[in-house]
């Protein structure tokens, strides 16, 4: 995303069942209080917002005792995959207000649906504390939130929410910056998929504009589309105090801002999560008010604009 102009469709998703406590279905009201749609547009952009999705449980999924409240997960998934597609293949760029980070199993499929289709590969920039690649037969909490990376890569074995067949992300183009806490069975299985992961330590050691210049020109080099997905807790608790599953060390303010800003630079981002922001936990309004102000760098606020590099 850049400075120019760019049709925008907002698309709340007060999912909360995903994560195991109440709050994260007051994010997406946090974030329009925070501004979300007048900060983007005093950017130049051309912002619609689509309201809430409120679907109701989907009786033909089962009850399953190692993924928490599948039959509202589902239903979610299944109206945020389908509105995701319909938003971007109309032009829009869908910036998705959440609510938790079940929600991405909805978001990046509808994503992934619309990338096969344009015929070009997805590629997804994963900012997050954990891996989010848990599955029913490894989660230790069964909390759908922790699971919807293995689920849209094809590897959490949760049937019917969406149909079989469905267009899939190649883990091996899933880039996540960030992880500092990983469950051992996790940690398995994205090796053995070949997740890109910069945990805190790569991120601590090579900083984080030389990381963005990896996955940046990857995409570039593929032609990709990107998909960005920004969990509260990628952030340092002390900045972003509103999620329910903070975890010392995050990135500081500046490193955020960094990699929105080389995101905006690039032209790449194809659509967004804004996710497990918890009003509940938050501290007047302060998470809220951070995620506005990454979505605003993402979306072309500069502090300067870059100086041209001479020939
Ligand atoms: N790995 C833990 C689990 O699967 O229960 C914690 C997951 C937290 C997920 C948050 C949203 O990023
Ligand atoms: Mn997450
Ligand atoms: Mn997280
Ligand atoms: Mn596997």
């Amino acid at each position: 995303m850049n400075t120019q102009s760019t049709p925008v469709t907002l698309i709340g998703v007060p999912l909360e069942e995903g994560s195991g406590r109440r709050g994260a279905g007051m994010g997406p009201t946090a974030l329009r209080i925070a501004g979300i749609e007048t900060t983007l547009t005093e950017l130049g952009h051309r912002v619609t917002d689509s309201g809430d999705l409120h679907p109701t449980a989907a009786t033909d999924l089962p009850e399953h005792p190692h993924a928490h409240n599948l039959k509202i997960v589902g239903a979610f998934t299944r109206a945020l995959e389908a509105k995701v597609y319909d938003v971007a293949s109309s032009g829009s760029f869908p910036l998705i207000l959440g609510g938790d980070h079940s929600l991405s199993m909805g978001s990046v499929s509808g994503m992934a649906r619309h990338a096969a289709e344009v015929g070009r590969p997805l590629f997804v920039l994963w900012l997050d504390a954990h891996s989010d690649f848990n599955s029913p037969a490894t989660s230790p909490s069964g909390n759908i939130h922790g699971m919807p990376v293995a689920y849209y890569c094809g590897e959490a074995e949760i049937e019917g929410v969406l149909p079989a067949g469905r267009p899939l992300v190649d883990p091996t183009k899933v880039f996540q910056v960030g992880i500092r806490s990983v469950d051992p069975r996790e940690r398995e299985e994205i090796r053995e998929h070949g997740v890109n992961v910069f945990d805190m330590r790569s991120l601590d050691e090579q900083g984080v504009a030389a990381i963005m210049r990896k996955v940046l020109d990857t995409v570039s080099a593929a032609n990709g589309l990107l998909h960005v997905s920004f969990d509260v807790d990628f952030l340092d608790p002390d900045i972003a105090p509103g999620v329910g599953t903070t975890v010392p060390g995050g990135a500081t303010y500046r490193e955020a801002h960094l990699i929105m800003e080389m995101l905006s630079d690039s032209n790449l981002v194809s659509s967004l999560d804004l996710v497990e922001l918890n009003p509940f936990l938050d501290d007047r309004g302060k998470s809220a008010r951070v995620l506005v102000e990454m979505a605003a760098s993402l979306f072309g606020r500069r502090i300067f604009d870059r100086p041209t590099r001479a020939a």
